[in-house]
């Protein structure tokens, strides 16, 4: 085993010498967190660059999902999807909201809209579904559904940083939506995340909610939690944001490689961008199907054995962990495309720093089979 280990992802990091300007001016200006100027520049400059017109930055996505439920008093039931992080549905039970799963669609791997209907009950008050890989839900039908019950929609966007349909950027889907700009993510600032929110009102409330429930300094109007992000972390963004085109560049070439020299490959079904007019490229998913010589679990050990890390995103189910999988809505028997799919699918590396030649030795592996 000769070859450099290459992982799932790794990273954007600039230059550190471009990083240093922005520390001399934390320095000089002592302003750690509580919404310094970096804070501030950040938001602006996010609201500009995503196209949207709020953002309430997080110290991460986890935190970022618990408020934005606080944020609209989600209370009840909530529908999600088991196909995704575990920290959609822990956002739920942190919230003490009892998630209820829904299936999803077999070509988007997104919450499957026809599902919905069904799983709706008195206690339902929102419907929490995940743009999976930056692959956007359907959108339209999601809102039909929630405009007829009533019903809030929060999107799970940690991985649709950039990612626009037709009609704009896709975080303007929905009441709320939320980012993680963890190191593994498209955009990141080590730890961080953001709500997008559509009115300054609901934006003041997100604010006061991240900083403990304070509105001035002897108010306190809600039991709120630390979901600050600090000044060195929002710093590391602005700076992200000035390389963030030619990172998603080379995110694009890469895709565009591995498709074309993984097509044809009996067995292997790459999953298809569709639905977004700018696409992220934030992971690269395929299926393991039956028609290929090994398994999914045998292909991820080969390329293991080629120093070459690729991740199981998203196996185990989340409903599949114990703390979910006594629910009704979590037996295998709802969820059968969610739990066939877990078991098939193998995220391989994809990150800009990934070079050509590193390319083709996954690929070989892969073909090789
Ligand atoms: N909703 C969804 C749909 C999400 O996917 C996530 C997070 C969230 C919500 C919650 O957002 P945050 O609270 O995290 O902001 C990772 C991330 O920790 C997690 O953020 C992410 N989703 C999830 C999909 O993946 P792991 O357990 O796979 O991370 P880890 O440490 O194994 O890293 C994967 C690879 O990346 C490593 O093999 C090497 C490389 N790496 C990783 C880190 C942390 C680096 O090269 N440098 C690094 O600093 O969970």
């Amino acid at each position: 085993m000769s070859d450099k280990p290459v992982y799932v992802t790794q990273p954007y990091l600039p230059p550190l010498e471009e990083f240093l300007p922005y520390l001399e001016q934390i320095w000089a200006n002592k302003t750690l967190t509580n919404g310094g100027p970096m804070h501030q520049q950040l938001e602006q400059a996010l609201c500009d660059y995503l196209g949207v017109e709020h953002i309430a930055l997080f110290n991460n996505g986890t935190i970022a999902l618990l408020t934005a439920l606080q944020s609209l008093r989600v209370t009840g039931e909530v529908i999600t999807t088991p196909y995704s992080f575990v920290a959609t549905a822990h956002s739920l039970l942190w919230n003490g909201i009892k998630p209820v799963f829904v299936d999803i669609d077999p070509v988007t791997l997104n919450m499957d809209p026809a599902r919905i209907e069904a799983a709706i009950t008195p206690q339902t008050t929102a419907i929490m579904p995940v743009h999976c890989y930056g692959h956007p839900c359907d959108v339209d039908a999601i809102q039909k559904i929630a405009d007829t019950y009533n019903l809030r929609v929060i999107y799970d966007a940690a991985h649709a940083f950039g990612v626009k349909d037709a009609g704009g950027s896709l975080l303007r889907h929905g009441d709320l939506s939320v980012l993680s700009f963890h190191a593994t993510k498209v955009f990141n600032t080590f730890e961080g995340g953001a709500i997008v929110c559509p009115d300054a009102k609901t934006k003041q409330r997100i604010n006061q909610l991240k900083n403990f429930g304070f509105v001035d300094e002897v108010t306190v109007i809600a039991p709120g939690i630390n979901g600050k992000m600090s000044e060195i972390n929002a710093a590391f963004g602005l700076l992200q944001l000035k390389h963030i085109d030619q990172a998603l560049a080379r995110r694009a070439e890469i895709d565009a490689r591995y498709r074309a020299g993984l097509a044809g490959i009996k067995g292997i079904h790459l999953v298809e961008e569709a639905g977004q007019t700018v696409a992220n490229y934030s992971y690269f998913p395929l299926l393991v199907e039956a028609a290929y010589p090994l398994d999914r679990d045998a292909l991820y050990q080969r390329l293991k054995d080629n120093n070459i890390f690729g991740r199981r995103y998203f196996y185990p189910l989340i409903s599949n962990f114990p703390m979910y999988s006594g629910m009704t809505s979590a037996q295998r028997n709802n969820l059968p495309v969610a739990n066939r799919i877990a078991d098939k699918v193998l995220c391989l590396p994809i990150y800009p720093a990934l070079d050509d030649q590193d390319i083709d030795r996954i690929i070989n592996v892969v073909r090789r089979g």
